[in-house]
């Protein structure tokens, strides 16, 4: 009961769905053999014929019928809560109170089930629902000890209803402050579940992202660059990647300061972002060195998107920095063949991206 309180916190909707029915077929399972045990009590006198068979159907049709609703969904449709717990319980509670009616001489063994079934809906309901359940029970078991006592003295005393009702009020109250505790617990486990998931997200996002450009990091390109290459195994098609490193940064952080620096990088990203397609993918490579991929590209085209990444730096201001800022890059550009070394083709890369510098810079060298 505990595992499956806890695996409904921890599972998604498909999950506890499944979870659901499975537990609607257990109580099924359950109500079979309390028949069993309704028929054995008829075999030895303990209950009438009649009411065995009335009790019987009573509980598993109820319980059929419960089933067949979480199963074909209807219960979302029906009711806000779909697992109908609140129906469920009742339902129990209703034929343990019939069975205690009509079963005098074990009636005794009877209140342990229905002992049962509220700290079950304690487990399984919210602390309102719970408590009103276990209110409710107790009223209605009052009111059939009241009828039974006074229609059938005999069988049921009322000192002896007394008892009972007093028994069962002391146990329901402890497993009352169980089940407060039970509520705590799964509090805290819905905390730390959202905590874990925030948590995570958190870790994707650093483990994949450059903190300061937003763009995907050294580690998180390595991975796409590999899926990209597997696939193009597959589609047999080339891609071009390009290295590119600004032009005399070191001079932007010695004149300005390194938070200019970092500010300069970011308005970089954000304006040749523009020209790549959504396919392409930009990565911080280090410092002030970032990686393009282009998938499916050839030279030419790839020169092309290098050119248009230029030219989206020119209109660039940096007035408020300094008017004479001039943004520049230099690239080195190599195309990736299927079946290609990745770290091959990025050395390669890495060489032209060092002749455009030796070239005079502001420029792209194509390997
Ligand atoms: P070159 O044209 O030859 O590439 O000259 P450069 O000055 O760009 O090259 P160098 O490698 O000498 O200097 C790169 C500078 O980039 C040095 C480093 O402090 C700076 N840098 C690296 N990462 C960051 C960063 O995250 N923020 C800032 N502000 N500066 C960075
Ligand atoms: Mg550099
Ligand atoms: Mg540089």
């Amino acid at each position: 009961m505990l595992k499956s309180a806890l695996t409904i916190v921890l599972l998604g909707e498909p999950g506890r769905h499944r979870l659901r029915v499975v537990m609607t077929l257990w109580t099924l399972l359950v109500y079979l053999l309390f028949v069993v045990l309704l028929l054995t009590m008829q075999a030895y006198g303990l209950i009438e014929t009649r009411t065995a068979f009335g009790l019987g159907t009573y509980c598993v049709l109820g319980s059929a019928g419960f089933y067949l609703l979480l199963r074909s969904r209807l219960s979302e449709r029906m009711s806000v809560e779909p697992s109908l717990m609140v129906w469920q319980n009742l339902h129990s509670v209703l034929a343990v109170i019939w069975a205690y009616s009509a079963v005098a001489p074990v009636r005794g063994a009877v209140l342990a089930i229905l002992v049962l079934i509220v700290a079950y809906g304690m487990f399984a309901l919210s602390a309102r629902q719970a408590r009103w359940l276990a209110l409710l029970s107790l009223l209605l078991l009052a009111a059939a000890m009241l009828w039974k006592s006074r229609t059938d003295p005999q069988a049921y005393p009322a000192s002896v209803e007394a008892v009972h009702l007093a028994v069962v009020t002391i146990v329901l109250l402890g497993v009352s402050a169980l089940s407060i505790r039970m509520g705590a617990l799964r509090k805290s486990l819905r905390r730390q579940k959202q905590e874990l998931e925030a948590s995570l997200e958190q870790i994707r996002v650093l483990a994949t992202q450059d903190e300061l450009t937003g763009l995907v990091n050294r580690r998180h390109m390595m991975d796409m660059l590999r899926a990209e290459q597997a696939r193009q195994q597959r589609s047999g098609r080339g891609m071009s990647l390009v290295l590119i490193d600004l032009d005399h940064f070191k001079r932007i952080n010695d004149g300005f300061g390194h938070q200019v620096g970092d500010a300069v990088l970011r308005t970089f990203v954000d304006s040749v972002l523009h020209s790549l397609r959504g396919t392409d993918v930009l990565a911080r490579w280090g410092g002030e060195e970032f990686l393009l991929m282009l998938p499916d590209t050839q030279a030419s085209e790839a020169l092309q998107t290098v050119q248009r990444m230029r030219d989206s730096l020119m209109p660039l201001a940096f007035e408020a920095i300094s008017p004479d800022l001039e943004l520049t890059f230099s690239a080195g550009l190599a195309t990736c063949q299927p079946g290609d070394s990745i770290e091959a083709v990025i050395d390669q890369a890495d060489q032209a991206m060092y002749r455009a510098k030796e070239a005079g810079r502001n420029c792209t060298v194509c390997i």
